[in-house]
């Protein structure tokens, strides 16, 4: 996968909000690029997988049934330097911490319901986008 690829995830707290098309109109105005999209749900195996690195933090549990009770949007987003433009797209993973203007500060409320995802690595950017789609998905 090139490295000029993120992969993200409107969380369910976002989509049952509503804000699916604001947060994808603000995606695009920034310059990303949508290489593969779907609305799905995970399974409290995807979640756990997808999210192994954090199985012993004391949150784990509110995670993955947080990221489990309703419908996400995956994605995969192209730019140059895709990751780190991302993630300061996004903000601060706390929304109280986030910048102005960022889509956590504009469509999230807490740490834990934080509205959307983005990878923290080119690595992690592959893993994930091939967890979700498989290569005839991706355009
Ligand atoms: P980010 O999503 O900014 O990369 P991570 O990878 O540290 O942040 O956390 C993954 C997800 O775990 C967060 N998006 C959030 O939903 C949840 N989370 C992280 N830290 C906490 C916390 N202290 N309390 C509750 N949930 C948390």
């Amino acid at each position: 996968m090139a490295t000029n690829r993120t992969f993200t995830m409107l969380k369910p707290d976002a989509v049952e909000k509503g804000h699916i098309g604001a947060i994808l109109e603000k995606i695009s105005a920034s310059g990303f690029r949508i290489v593969a999209m779907k609305l799905t749900q995970m399974t409290n195996k995807d979640a756990e997988t997808f999210y192994a690195i954090h199985k012993e933090r004391a949150f784990f549990g509110e995670l993955v049934e947080y990221m489990t009770r309703g419908p996400i949007v995956a994605a995969i987003l192209e730019k140059d330097n895709a990751v780190e433009d991302f993630r300061t797209l996004i903000g601060a993973t706390n929304p109280a911490d986030a910048a102005e203007g960022t889509i956590r500060k504009l469509f999230a409320n807490s740490i834990s319901e934080n509205a959307v995802h983005g990878s923290d690595s080119d690595e992690n950017a592959a893993i994930e986008s091939a967890f979700h789609f498989s290569g005839r998905e991706m355009f």
